[in-house]
């Protein structure tokens, strides 16, 4: 049956499948997981705002398969990165089956053109106008148009609550133990969209158009009392940027200071820039942020459009970050255009000075539809369109001052002596007085990640 018409087809109550994609492994299996510490907010968000004349099945394919076969009208596919792959097979595989396929996300958002070649029509951007125009006419008797784009963007006002007991990840009976609801899984949140900034590598100042928006606070403190009524405390913010409007910011952390939540969260260096805002974020539970600090060289922020990240005030901001009891994971690219072998080296030693107690680093990837990637594209250095390759521990572009099997082999190299034993005593020792449990449990973070690195197992993926 082609898709059209099992799209005009039966009455009722039509059965959606959304699945979202997981990754390949480097021997081609998909790669799984029985528990996990959080879980996108995509799927339910989705489902949320999907009209009740359908019913919706979710899978995370990163923690089981989707039904190859399937009884679902409409199959939609969400993706990021290097799932990508993993999504446009399966996208293959319901088609191929006569199932009608969307997908969405940011890759599928700036890649409309190579995104259709695997799916009957893509939501272009946010899906909260969209999602429901494409259903209407799926239910009407099938899609109007290949590409589905709300006209505005949405104020985020009102937005209907995701059900969080639909997380795909979120198992209770996997969490039975005290230690992992207590600190093992972190629900998932959002407080703010977009960024104001354009770093030349961002996908989400393409996707968000380089705005930004903020939910209203009191949306915000009824969500935390859905992760309450979980029985948890932990809220990871999937924002990007969350204090990019400080009057904001501050504002919010001031009312959650009553709500006894634990949080982290993505975030610039923008949050040290202002004490009394680091101050209420910790005093409304903020306990672990992931910096882009990208580079400690200063040249390189420049040429990644990042300027106003002054590399010389980094050891400032770790120190202000750890004054307060907020664990840090630095995310680091190196093999960018100034860097040479032994700026990896010179991380390395930054990071194990200023007690970093974690690093996520990256070789340089260029998303399709971001300026970087048209830059690298000019400029012939793009090596592969594996996009299964584009996970930041293999050299998908040219490195300007070094081989990229020198990138690579210094990369490995880089995680695996970050998590050496020595560098871990370094960064643990002597710990800092008044957070010895925090501390701890990222010694302990540290002991897992070094286990995953011996067993070569990519620490990011999983
Ligand atoms: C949570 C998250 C994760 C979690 C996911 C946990 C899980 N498996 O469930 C973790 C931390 C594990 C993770 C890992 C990775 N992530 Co991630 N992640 C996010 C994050 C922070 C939030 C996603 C989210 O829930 N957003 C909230 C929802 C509501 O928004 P949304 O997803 O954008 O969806 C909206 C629209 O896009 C649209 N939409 C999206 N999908 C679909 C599908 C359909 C059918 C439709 C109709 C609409 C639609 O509708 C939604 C409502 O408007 C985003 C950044 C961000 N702010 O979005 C990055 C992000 C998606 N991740 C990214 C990447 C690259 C990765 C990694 C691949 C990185 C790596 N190591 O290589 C890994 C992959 C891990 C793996 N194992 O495969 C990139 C994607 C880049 C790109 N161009 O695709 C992002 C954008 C971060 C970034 N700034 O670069 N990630
Ligand atoms: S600060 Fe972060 S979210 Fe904002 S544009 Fe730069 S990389 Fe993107």
């Amino acid at each position: 049956m082609s898709a059209t018409a099992r799209a005009g087809a039966a009455g009722g109550r039509r059965k959606i499948l959304l699945v979202s994609a997981s990754h390949y492994e480097s021997d081609g299996r998909v790669a799984r997981v029985s528990r996990y510490w959080t879980s996108g907010l995509t799927l339910v968000h989705l489902e949320a705002l999907t009209p009740p004349d359908f019913s919706v099945v979710l899978v995370d394919d990163f923690m089981r398969e989707p039904p190859l076969e399937t009884d679902a009208d409409l199959v939609g596919i969400t993706a990021m990165g290097l799932q990508i792959g993993r999504a446009y097979r399966l996208a293959d595989h319901y088609r191929a089956r006569g199932v009608p396929v969307v997908m969405g996300g940011e890759w599928v958002s700036l890649n409309p053109a190579q995104a259709l070649e695997h799916c009957d029509a893509i939501v272009k951007g946010e899906a909260e106008y969209a999602w429901p125009e494409m259903l209407g006419d799926f239910q009407r008797g099938g899609f109007r148009k290949r590409v589905y784009e709300g006209d505005r963007l949405h104020d985020l006002r009102g937005l209907p609550a995701p059900d969080l007991d639909h997380l795909p990840l979120w198992r209770p009976e996997l969490m039975r133990e005290r230690i992992y609801r207590e600190y093992y899984f972190q629900f998932p949140l959002y407080v703010t969209r977009g960024c104001p900034f354009r770093c030349e590598y961002c996908c989400i100042t393409q996707f968000h158009e380089a705005t930004y928006r903020v939910r209203p606070i009191g949306e915000v403190l009824r969500d935390l009392a859905a992760v309450r009524a979980r029985g948890s405390r932990n809220v990871l913010f999937m924002d990007d940027n969350p204090v990019a409007d400080r009057r904001y910011a501050r504002e919010l952390f001031r009312a959650m200071i009553p709500e006894g939540m634990r949080w982290c969260s993505q975030c610039t260096v923008q949050i040290a820039q202002d004490g009394e805002l680091l101050d209420l974020a910790a005093r409304s539970g903020c306990f672990l942020l992931s910096i882009g600090f990208e580079t400690i060289k200063q040249s390189n922020l420049d040429g990644i459009n990042k300027p106003w990240a002054r590399a010389r005030e980094y050891e400032r901001v770790i120190r202000a970050l750890r004054r307060r009891g907020i664990q840090i994971v630095a995310l680091i690219m190196i093999g960018l255009d100034d860097d040479d072998p032994a700026d990896f080296d010179r991380t390395l030693e930054f990071l194990i000075r200023n007690k970093v107690p974690l690093a996520k680093f990256h070789l340089p990837i260029p998303y399709p539809g971001t300026p970087y990637y048209d830059r690298m594209e000019r400029e012939g250095r793009i090596l592969t369109r594996d996009w299964n390759r584009y996970h930041y521990g293999s050299a998908v572009i040219r490195p300007k001052r070094m081989t990229p099997e020198m990138a690579e082999s210094k990369f490995w190299a880089t995680y695996r002596d970050f998590f050496s034993m020595r560098s871990i005593l370094r960064r643990f020792f002597p710990p800092a007085p008044r957070h010895l449990k925090m501390q701890l449990h990222y010694l302990t973070a540290n002991l897992v990640f070094r286990r995953l690195q011996q067993s070569g197992k990519h620490p990011y993926l999983y």
